[in-house]
């Protein structure tokens, strides 16, 4: 089999919450690249990446430039290829980056086409550990809500079945940190003291207010405190790791897979979280969760679950899947949810298909 051809395209997805209904402005949207990656038998892998901005158009022509290179490649020799798209710009254009993100595109789509082609879902193609997987609503309980819209998106949350939900600390002005333990004490207070709780801080503390918000909120029970502080601070992190009981959760700002060694061997963080599109698409995904099995740390997909699904189903240490919506109006169908878990799909590769009509509709 030989790759022929590609396609990649702008669309901006809206960033409204279908879970609550309760977005933090409505009308937002996120552009993102989508690919599609064709071969001689007339299967097609695809691809999506984002972290573009306001430089998604150049995104989208790096992924085209890169998807130029695969050209006349036998898509199951996925490092062969990832080793010629990095050659292609002098070993040098990397390890972050537009370069990054463009790759892993490419990458996952080529994993799509190695589950199509030989008719198997890539959860088994990866490992296959477990057929349905934890996962938790996320993009609902944002920083920007009112203590009250936070309390009944949460309510809503609950009754949709889910039993694990993350919300937002470090609230926008410059709150007190009474203020801050407040938001996380109503959402908790909402939900009751059964359902797992994670609360993201996007990197917005110093250390030692994250010791010290941290400190204030331990006996809500949060399952984890994710991004306390700047993501390449190690040390920084490690400090506040040790200092709290809550398990603190990072890594969905880091590049590529030698970072993550780093982050690791300082102890930094207790959960990692790894990006697909910053790590570079599956294959580099698989090697941080191994080299986060090795260290006995559980690993968390970050947002796009009706992919991310495969990867922490497939791995023994995956824990739980970020249930973040935006991207799955772009599909005929996502995996199912059954009583607060996702079901793992039975089709072949990523079992994603496009659906045409909104596709054409989120075109930029
Ligand atoms: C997040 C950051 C950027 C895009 C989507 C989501 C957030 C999360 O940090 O973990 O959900
Ligand atoms: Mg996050």
């Amino acid at each position: 089999m030989k790759i022929t051809s590609y396609e990649a395209t702008t669309l901006l997805i809206p960033e409204d919450d279908p879970l609550a209904n309760m977005p933090e402005e409505a009308g937002r949207t996120r552009p993102v690249v989508i690919l599609r990656l064709r071969t001689d038998s007339g299967i097609e892998g695809i691809g999506l990446t984002f972290y573009g901005g306001r430089m998604t158009g150049s995104l989208r022509v790096a992924v085209e430039e890169l998807a130029g290179l695969t050209v006349g490649e036998d898509p199951l020799r996925i490092e062969k290829i990832v080793a010629r798209l990095h050659a292609g710009t002098g070993d040098s254009c990397g390890p972050g980056g537009i370069f990054m993100l463009a790759l892993s595109a490419i990458d996952i789509a080529l994993w799509d086409i190695k589950g199509k082609a030989l008719d198997q879902p890539l959860w088994k193609l990866l490992g296959g550990h477990r057929d349905r997987v934890a996962t938790y609503a996320s993009g609902s309980l944002r920083r920007g809500l009112s203590d009250d819209q936070a309390q009944r998106a949460a309510h809503i949350l609950v009754q949709k079945g889910f039993n694990e939900m993350k919300t937002q600390m470090a609230l926008p002005g410059n709150p007190t940190p009474a203020e801050e333990v407040r938001r996380v004490r109503v959402v908790r207070e909402a939900i009751g003291p059964d359902i797992k709780l994670m609360c993201d801080i996007n990197q917005r503390w110093r250390p030692e207010q994250a010791i010290d918000i941290g400190s204030r909120v331990e006996d809500v029970g949060l399952f984890w405190l994710e991004d306390v502080t700047t993501a390449d601070d190690y040390a920084g992190l490690a400090r506040v790791t040790a200092a709290l009981k809550t398990p603190v959760a990072g890594g969905e700002y880091v590049w590529g897979i030698v970072p993550f060694r780093h982050m690791i061997e300082a102890r930094s963080v207790d959960i990692v979280m790894i990006d697909i599109c910053r790590v570079g698409g599956v294959t580099q995904w698989m090697k941080v969760a191994g080299m986060a099995e090795a260290f006995n740390l559980p690993v968390v997909s970050h947002v796009m679950p009706e992919m991310l699904v495969h990867l922490v189903a497939a791995c023994p240490n995956g824990l739980t899947v970020e249930y973040m919506p935006w991207m799955l109006c772009l599909y005929q169908e996502t995996p199912a949810l059954e009583h607060g878990q996702l079901v793992l799909p039975n089709k072949p590769g990523l079992g994603l298909t496009f659906d045409e009509k909104a596709v054409a509709a989120f075109k930029a």
